[in-house]
């Protein structure tokens, strides 16, 4: 089982746009869990890529196809994931954090929660905390969860912005906010005064519950 994690990982790596696609379609075909397939094949591999990236041993072009690779694959194991979806968990309101567009991570998220009872509305990237302040304000449900995405130190900056504004708004009482991305840690989230932060989208799944209950 675990070689076609690895292999998914590589191909994806190697910008096999295809050839991941196929991959994690003979790893359904074995039986493997599509969130086994995502978590462990494509975003390990997507790790990787960026610690290439780092590195100097990839360029830009290159990461472009890996997210491509992705995406292909995810278009494939999306519509899979299941999770509970009995009653109304609570509202979400989804975005990627102003001047950052990665959204692979986000859309992840929003898929897995959505799928476990949530309903989660998707502004998108590139969104100005004043757009998800006006979004939580006119928002009529009773249970409210933001969920923020941030995969560069300087977007994850706007998260403080955001909890400022939050507040200034008055409406802090009935918004949970949870913000995640590679940067964000446990330290942030506390220094921040937001309520919570998850490593990967079964993590934000089990968390959103947690702040919704
Ligand atoms: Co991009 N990029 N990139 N990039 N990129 C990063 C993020 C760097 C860390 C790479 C590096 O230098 N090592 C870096 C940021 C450095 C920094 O600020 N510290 C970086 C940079 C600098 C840039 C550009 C500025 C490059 C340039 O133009 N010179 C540019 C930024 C453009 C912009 O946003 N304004 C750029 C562009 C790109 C693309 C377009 C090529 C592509 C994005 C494609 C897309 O998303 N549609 C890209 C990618 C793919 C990456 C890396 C390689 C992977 C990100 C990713 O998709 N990971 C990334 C390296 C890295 O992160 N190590 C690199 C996989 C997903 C599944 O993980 O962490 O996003 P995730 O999400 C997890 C987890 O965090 C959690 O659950 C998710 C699912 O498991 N989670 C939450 C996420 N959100 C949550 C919210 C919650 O409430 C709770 C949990």
């Amino acid at each position: 089982m675990a070689d076609y994690f690895a292999e998914i990982a590589e191909l994806l790596g190697k910008q096999k746009v295809n050839d991941t696609d196929a991959k994690c379609k003979e790893a359904l075909a074995a039986g493997i869990a599509p969130l086994d397939i995502i978590q462990k094949g494509l975003a390990e591999g997507m790790k990787s890529v960026g610690d290439r990236f780092q590195a100097g041993e990839l360029f830009l072009p290159q990461i472009m196809m890996s997210a491509k690779a992705m995406n292909k694959a995810m278009e494939t194991l999306e519509p899979l994931l299941k999770g509970d979806n009995s009653a109304s968990a609570g509202y979400v309101i989804s975005f990627v954090q102003e001047g950052d567009i990665h959204d692979i991570g986000n859309r992840l998220v929003s898929t897995m929660v959505g799928a476990n009872g949530f309903t989660v509305k998707v502004l998108g990237t590139d969104v100005p905390n004043e757009t998800v302040v006006e979004e939580a304000a006119k928002a009529e449900a009773d249970k409210l969860l933001i969920v923020g995405s941030a995969l560069m130190t300087t977007s994850m900056l706007g998260q403080k912005d955001l909890m400022r504004l939050i507040n200034e708004a008055g409406i802090r009482g009935k918004v949970k906010c949870m913000f995640g991305g590679a940067p964000v840690t446990n330290e942030w989230i506390a220094e921040i005064g937001a309520d919570g932060t998850a490593e990967n989208a079964s993590a934000a799944v089990d968390m959103a519950k947690k702040l919704m209950c």
